[in-house]
């Protein structure tokens, strides 16, 4: 347990506009308790820009551009630029971007400022579709999962781009989870810390596009990682360590009966998809261990 260290003066406003029981507003909270006030955010369109605000309100108490979806990680670098010119380098520069903003959309001026090595801070919140215009499915979109351009379930599987990151040879990558505050408090800090570009890719349920309870975003996220689904895990200067190990895993078939968009999933995908993250943990225990 933890205490949130700026409540009293505030970094995010009480009362945003996030659905009940939304993992990104907890996310926030908890991003900006670790980052504090010396810290300018990038915010582009989607869920995430209901912290920016309407008009002349913001929820939030720090300096921030709202920008396109394409460009989260070409401001941030433009802002960094910007600070390196004025010799203040106690600032984090922080883009916080949705998965259709970053696997899809922004991953060019991503993939740009991971190669020029720009030092910012990059996270990734996924709740795995293009939530705000009315769930599309997204490049992080899991297989099986319906949503309004996926009405039968997704054909295809995500795109990694965690292992994207890596490639880059940038000094930090990472993968949290909302129901493992500990670790992705730890993440944050190394990750604003890396000395250039740093990328977290946080699991971030989100209830209305999901379809379960707001009650159980915790142990939606809490399942993903027991199961195998979301494995928590760093690169740090390319070596890779887990940082949550699941010795006993839990079946996938627990995690994905929680929410109404797997319902059409036939024993047979549920499956392959169990085949499939078993593999690809394996790979990552043997990276790991090597
Ligand atoms: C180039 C471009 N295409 C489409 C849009 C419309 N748009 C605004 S927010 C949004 C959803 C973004 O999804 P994601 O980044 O996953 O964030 P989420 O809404 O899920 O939080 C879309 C498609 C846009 N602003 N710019
Ligand atoms: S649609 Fe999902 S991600 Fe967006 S505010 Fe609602 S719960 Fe959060
Ligand atoms: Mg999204």
């Amino acid at each position: 347990m933890y205490a949130i260290k700026h409540q009293a003066r505030g970094l995010v406003s009480h009362g945003v506009s996030t659905c009940q029981g939304c993992a990104l507003e907890l996310a926030v909270r908890v991003i900006l308790d670790v980052l504090g006030e010396r810290t300018i955010i990038v915010i582009p369109p989607g869920c995430a820009a209901l912290f920016s605000g309407f008009g002349n309100e913001t929820a939030l108490r720090i300096p921030g551009v709202q920008g396109n979806l394409e460009n989260s990680a070409a401001i941030a670098a433009g802002i960094r630029a910007g600070l390196e010119v004025q010799g203040k380098d106690d600032i984090t520069v922080l883009a916080l971007a949705g998965d259709g903003g970053t696997v899809d959309i922004g991953l060019q001026s991503l993939s740009g400022a991971m190669e020029r090595g720009d030092r910012i801070l990059y996270i990734c919140y996924d709740n795995e579709a293009y939530m705000n215009t009315g769930i599309q499915g997204s490049g992080s979109t899991p297989y099986g999962a319906r949503t309004t351009t996926t009405p039968a379930g997704k054909p295809t599987f995500r795109k990694n781009v965690l292992e994207i990151a890596v490639a880059h040879r940038i000094p930090y990558v990472a993968s949290a989870s909302i129901a493992y505050l500990e670790d992705f408090r730890r993440k944050i800090a190394r990750a604003r810390d890396a000395g250039g570009t740093a990328y977290i890719h946080l699991h971030s349920p989100c209830p209305t596009g999901w379809g379960y309870d707001p009650s159980q975003t915790i142990r939606v996220a809490e399942l993903a990682v027991q199961t195998l689904c979301w494995p928590l895990y760093e690169v740090v200067e390319g070596k890779t360590r887990i940082t949550v190990k699941v010795n006993k895993p839990r079946p996938v078939a627990e995690y994905l009966q929680t929410q109404s968009r797997f319902r059409s999933m036939t024993p047979e995908e549920i499956d392959q998809v169990q085949r499939t993250v078993e593999a690809e943990y394996q790979r990552l225990l043997e990276r790991a261990e090597a």
